[in-house]
């Protein structure tokens, strides 16, 4: 009895569909609509058919979950005879929602920026280089968005101790970045005996000694981060005070050729540095003390509680340990737990966890591309 009824209704209800197919444009039989022109997305099924110009299978979409610039971060340097570390190219890989990942450099609607232009440029196909003015140290970022996403890669800029170092008539080396951030003087590198920073100011922190004195100075960048440090070690309740920052060619002659009367030039050379290879020319170097040790500069020092907080807090705030202990055949002297040297929070915290010399930052370093593990 109910089979008959539910026949009826099925012949209805195709009458119905029929006619509203019809009405609708489009016969039963043939669902697509041959006009391009059709206006209205008809859903049917398990298809949707856009006008006719495309046809999406109704499961999930596959879509971009990340980008990702290759590699991660680049470190690149002007040029050196024989190789071109000024330029790189980056790669843009799409990873999908499926799993699946798509280089996608050549895209055109990718657009690539640079974090700063006076550091790095990038061009619209990833081509990242440095610019003429760019400094060791200098870091910046390439970044790439694309449909919403974006991917960073770390540039950073680090110049190889050959390329920053010429020998003069008397066959002595001598630094040519000297108003680097970063600059290596040593007992191999030499600063011209004239050399004088051009923006040595007065940081405003405690000293250990009264009056005017050429000591006080350092260069700008290098005392406004000796300010901050002094500020956080206050905070901790930690008593600092500066000792000796700039010292001028002059200086430091009358202070070497004092120490090898006292002491021997073998001995004097393990802690003091001949006229023009002090780091201490550079405005970059101060030497630090407390009340607890009555301001010595002395290896005991570094077993202070202020000494201790001073390696542990130096590197965020842009300074390094210098001469660290046991690194005497790397730095060419003794451990000197009182002399900090500004490198740069970068260099600073790199050379911390590495636990390396500024030597070997730059030995490593001959401009290498790091690529992240995938
Ligand atoms: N004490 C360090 C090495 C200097 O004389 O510059
Ligand atoms: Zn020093
Ligand atoms: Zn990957």
């Amino acid at each position: 009895m109910t089979t008959p009824y539910i026949q009826r209704t099925r012949i209805i209800a195709a009458i119905l569909i029929t006619v509203m197919l019809i009405l609708a444009g489009c016969s039963p039989g043939k669902p697509t609509g041959a006009n391009p022109a059709d206006p209205p997305a008809v859903i049917e099924q398990n298809h949707t058919i856009e006008n006719d110009h495309s046809r999406i299978e109704d499961k999930p979409a596959v879509t971009i979950s990340r980008l990702e610039l290759i590699p991660s971060e680049l470190t690149l340097s002007p040029n050196v005879p024989g190789q071109d570390q000024r330029f790189a190219n980056v790669t843009v890989t799409a990873h999908k929602t499926d799993g699946t990942e798509e280089d996608i450099t050549r895209i055109e609607q990718l657009v690539f920026t640079s974090g700063d232009s006076e550091i790095a440029v990038v061009d619209s196909e990833g081509r990242v280089s440095i610019t003429e003015t760019a400094k060791t140290g200098d870091h910046t970022v390439i970044r790439v968005e694309y449909e919403g996403r974006t991917a960073e890669c770390a540039v950073i800029v680090k110049y190889s101790l050959e390329e920053t170092v010429t020998t003069n008539a008397e066959g002595v080396s001598l630094v040519t970045n000297l108003a680097d951030h970063a600059v290596v003087v040593n007992k191999q590198r030499s600063l011209p005996a004239d050399y004088v920073p051009n923006d040595l100011i007065q940081p405003d922190v405690p000293f250990s000694f009264a009056g005017k004195s050429e000591k006080k100075l350092m260069r700008e960048q290098a005392a406004r981060a000796l300010e901050q440090l002094f500020k956080k070690a206050e905070a901790d309740g930690i008593q600092l005070y500066a000792v000796s920052g700039y010292r001028s060619y002059s200086t430091q002659k009358i202070i070497f050729d004092y120490n090898v009367q006292t002491q021997g030039e073998e001995e004097a050379r393990r802690f003091s540095a001949h006229p023009g290879q002090s780091e201490h020319q550079t405005g970059l170097a101060m030497d630090i003390s407390s009340p607890s040790i009555h301001f010595a500069l002395e290896e005991a020092f570094g077993d202070t509680e202020e000494g201790r907080w001073l390696a542990d807090h130096a590197p965020d705030f842009g300074f390094i340990i210098r001469y660290p202990e046991g690194k005497e055949a790397i730095t060419g002297y003794a451990y000197e737990p009182w002399h900090i040297r500004y490198v740069g929070l970068r260099i600073a915290r790199e050379l911390t966890e590495k636990q390396m010399t500024l030597e070997q930052y730059f030995e490593s370093g001959f401009p290498v591309l790091k690529q992240e593990n995938r």
